[in-house]
């Protein structure tokens, strides 16, 4: 990787797994001083520290651009040679085997534009620490392994920032001299520093209350500024809901008197699991039908239980090191996609969810990024928070429950959770726990956690009519990945069900192992071949090929009684056409179709899930399908059979748009559904070419009481060149221009469309005046948007690579954390003709040329050019 850096550029330096060391000192008690101020704020800590074994190693405080006004030993002030920085740690020898060890510090929140620290946001003051956060606050052994008791003093102007919050219960209050106040707040339960967190601000609040299953009454706040309090129910009852779920289905209960949740404008990702003091950013809290889509509603909901969920699965046992992360991240979102299941419907988030794994996780895991769910090493902790770790770690966790069973995943769950409760885990621990909990032995299913790359999955079946037999031979092959030229056979779940074709039904679903390279399994008592179902319910993150025919996809598409395989039928007839015909081959597009018409008629088939099912596959999807991607291939044949089945379903797209006009907003599953299959129908017959398509989407654009309608309408629009594209743009800024998270989604919908001049009009956006690299939701709804957008950002010109490599350059001098997000999009090149992946790598250079590129960045873009 070094010759691929400029000359001057620092390489950063390579953490890795296998060099874990157990912390020299242990911290277990920290008390912490804020004098809080937007432009300099004081933090002074006292911590005891305990040497950790028998060595004679100096402490080490992390720090990250600190300067130390101050150090005192056992309340001593030392003098400037008793102590050192070492790239930008404090070094201190000390004596004994205990000690109180002080330091004081000036930070300047105001001007802290990477959002990590303590920093300001609408005039809040607010802080992020994980990953290495909290070292930009104060010196510390800034490593999860350390946990400690946090006592939190602050002090701030009282007009200012009247609500002065931190984690865990609240002590005292009192006011002071000047308009200034104080606040004293203690949380009894040990945490690694990376779930610090206070809160200075004008808030207003949601107050509730909840009461856990042992009788204990517990304060829920949700804090906003006073204009959103009314946009707070929805991520109220999300919380409630979320807290009497881990009860009901994992036995845990909330542990402190108050839970609050703080929601900022700026911030990095979606949310923070802080102890008893969780900060989103603001898109996940707040929630109401004028602003908010349905999808917002299940974010709400979904991120909401994410973070109180890892109040057990992260905070009462937290990771033993990062590279553990999966173990609190894969892990809690498992627990969340199942908790929004319940509260939903199981077969469309399932749906939903591997269309996101298979969106964001199957193309980094065939990229230049690739890492197993638990990493051997990494440069910047921030870059591994990705889908694998997430998604991945999820699916995993997913099919060591459906091998255990819902009573021995339970029993897994319960000894790993008392056998760890307070202490720092690793990934070993949650297997061990769930081998001993669940009475099975997982000796070669751990390489789910070792091994890279998506297990493709090969499957045959084969009919003898002699014998009345079918024989499923499957083979299992992982591709290579960085570093992992060689792979071992994985443990792979498939759910598997065999169909009679003359009666539509089958003899019971089977979970068949596949541990080896080949398999064979021998299935009796069939006179005529069957029709084979694989991997239902999306049992193991792999790709499945088979040998199916378009009438065997057709057949399972109307009859599979596993939504999940239903619905992936129906993607792969969709799949087969599009594909084929981008290689040239006439393929007939009738099986698809009618399997749409089946769809869309069938009485019993709930709406969303229709939705989902006559969805064409995303034009990625179909660039994952192929060798080289040919994104202009992909776009015309895609646009071509949505036109047709736009066309030919006419006067259905038609019935179903009119049959559906919203009466009245509501939150039900079933409203949600039918407009999930209105937006459906709406924009197939905007893609039919219907003269009055536009009109229609315009109308709906300007009638819908709920902005789920609304949005699409503009979605739908924004796609073409019609008139109303423009003048529903133009309504729908001068309406939202004054609500951040709303005017996000005019920035997002232009990325998003397929429109001719698409880069111009991103690059025009850019420079629009409410934009701004200072906000990430609005870089994210922008370049990220776009470098999602395949066919745009992928110009044959280049000109989309350029667009997103100077966000890039000009993004890491502000927050290089959000910028090294953008960076994969440039790295998928070895995909892409010769052309693009020239174009692509230019760009990779040009960055990695930067100076003073950050240690992000520079990971991203190095590792993506090998
Ligand atoms: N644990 C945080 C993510 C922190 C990301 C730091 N780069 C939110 C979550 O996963 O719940
Ligand atoms: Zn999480």
């Amino acid at each position: 990787m070094a010759d691929m850096l400029s000359p001057t550029a620092a390489v950063p330096a390579v953490i890795r797994r296998a060099d874990y060391r157990v912390p020299d000192w242990l911290v277990p008690d920290i008390a912490l001083d804020f004098d809080l101020d937007p432009a300099l704020t004081r933090v002074r800590a006292t911590l005891s520290v305990v040497r950790n074994g028998d060595h004679d190693r100096p402490l080490r405080l992390d720090g990250d651009g600190l300067i130390p006004l101050e150090v005192k030993v056992d309340g001593q002030v030392l003098e400037e040679t008793q102590w050192h920085l070492e790239a930008g740690a404090l070094i201190v020898a000390l004596s004994s085997e205990t000690h109180s060890v002080e330091t004081l510090v000036e930070l300047a929140p105001e001007s802290n534009s990477k959002l990590m620290g303590l920093y300001a946001s609408g005039g809040l003051l607010c802080t992020q620490c994980e990953a290495e956060g909290f070292r930009r606050i104060t010196f510390f052994p800034d490593r999860p392994d350390v946990l400690s008791r946090y006592s939190v003093y602050m002090v701030a102007d009282k007009v200012r920032f009247p609500v002065l919050l931190a984690n865990g219960d609240p002590i005292e209050q009192g006011d002071l001299a000047d308009n200034r106040h104080w606040a004293r707040w203690n949380d009894p339960f040990p945490k690694p520093c990376y779930l610090f967190a206070l809160v200075a601000g004008d808030l207003a609040c949601n107050a509730d209350s909840f009461v856990t299953m042992s009788g204990r009454e517990v304060q829920l706040g949700i804090w906003v500024k006073e204009v959103d309090l009314p946009r707070t129910g929805h991520a109220m009852k999300a919380l409630k809901d979320s807290m009497a779920w881990d009860e009901r289905i994992y036995g845990r209960e909330y542990d402190l008197d108050v839970f609050n949740i703080v929601a900022v404008a700026d911030f990095n990702f979606g949310a923070m699991e802080n102890k008893g003091l969780n900060i989103f950013n603001s898109r996940y809290i707040l929630a109401d039908p004028e602003t908010a889509t349905d999808i917002d509603y299940d974010g709400v909901e979904g991120v909401v239980a994410h973070e109180y969920f890892h109040n057990w699965s992260g905070n009462r046992v937290t990771c033993r090191d990062w590279f553990q992360l999966s173990l609190k991240e894969g892990f809690t979102v498992f627990r969340d996609q199942n908790f929004s299941a319940d509260m939903g419907s199981h077969a469309v988030k399932r749906i939903e969810d591997v269309r996101i794994l298979r969106a964001a996780q199957f193309q980094e895991d065939s990229g230049p990024l690739a890492h197993p769910i638990r990493p051997e090493s990494y440069m910047e902790i921030s870059n591994f928070y990705t889908a694998t770790i997430y998604n991945k770690g999820a699916e995993i966790i997913r099919m060591m429950a459906l091998m255990l069973g819902p009573e021995r995943f339970r029993a897994g769950t319960d000894l790993y959770f008392d056998r760890h409760d307070g202490e720092a885990a690793t990934c070993e621990d949650f297997v061990l726990a769930m081998e001993e909990g669940g009475q099975i032995d997982l000796m070669q299913f751990r390489r789910w956690y070792e091994q890279a790359g998506t297990p493709h999955v090969r499957a045959l079946l084969s009919h003898d009519p002699v014998s009345q037999s079918v024989e499923l031979t499957v083979e299992q092959m992982v591709p290579p990945t960085p570093g992992q030229p060689d792979k071992q056979p994985m443990a792979i779940p498939l759910r598997t069900a065999l169909f009679d074709p003359a009666t539509a039904q089958h003899h019971g679903d089977e979970l068949l192992m596949l541990t080896e390279p080949k398999q064979s399994f021998t299935f009796t008592g069939f006179a005529s071949a069957p029709v084979l179902s694989i991997n239902r319910g999306f049992s193991a993150p792999v790709i499945v090929e088979t040998n199916r025919s378009q009438a065997d996809l057709a057949f399972l598409s109307a009859h599979d009684d596993d939504p999940f395989a239903r619905y992936e039928a129906m993607q792969q007839l969709m799949v087969n056409v599009l594909i084929g015909r981008i290689a040239g081959h006439d393929v007939d597009d009738a099986p698809v179709i009618e399997a749409v018409r089946n769809t869309l008629t069938d009485p019993v088939l709930d709406p969303a899930f229709i939705a989902e099912a006559i969805r064409l596959p995303s034009e990625a999807y179909l660039g994952d399908q192929m060798k080289i991607v040919d994104p202009d291939a992909i776009h015309a044949a895609r646009d071509a059979l949505q036109q047709k089945i736009g066309a030919e379903l006419e006067a259905l797209w038609r019935d179903i748009h009119a049959g559906t006009k919203a009466n009245g907003f509501s939150l039900s599953s079933a409203a949600k559904g039918t407009r999930k299959l209105r937006n459906a129908a709406l924009h197939y017959l905007v893609a039919s070419g219907a003269e009055d398509g536009p009109a229609i989407a315009f109308a709906q654009f300007g009638e819908a009481d709920n902005m789920t309608e609304r949005q699409a309408a503009l979605a739908t629009l924004a796609n073409g060149t019609s008139a109303e594209r423009v003048a529903a743009l133009d309504i729908f800024y001068n309406r939202y221009s004054a609500d951040a998270l709303t005017l996000d989604k005019w920035f997002q919908t232009q990325a998003f469309a397929f429109h001719p001049d698409a880069v111009e009009q991103i690059e025009e956006l850019g420079r629009h005046k409410d934009f701004t690299l200072s906000n990430p939701n609005r870089v994210r709804s922008l370049y990220g948007a776009f470098a999602g957008n395949q066919w745009a950002f992928h110009h044959k010109s280049g000109k989309g690579y350029r667009l997103v490599a100077d966000c890039i350059i000009a993004l890491d001098k502000l927050n290089p954390q959000t910028a090294a997000r953008l960076v994969p999009n440039l790295g998928r090149w070895k995909r892409f003709d010769e052309t693009r992946g020239a174009l692509m790598r230019a760009e990779l250079q040009r960055i990695l040329a930067e100076p003073g590129l950050s240690k992000d960045v520079t990971e991203q873009a190095g590792k993506s050019l090998e």
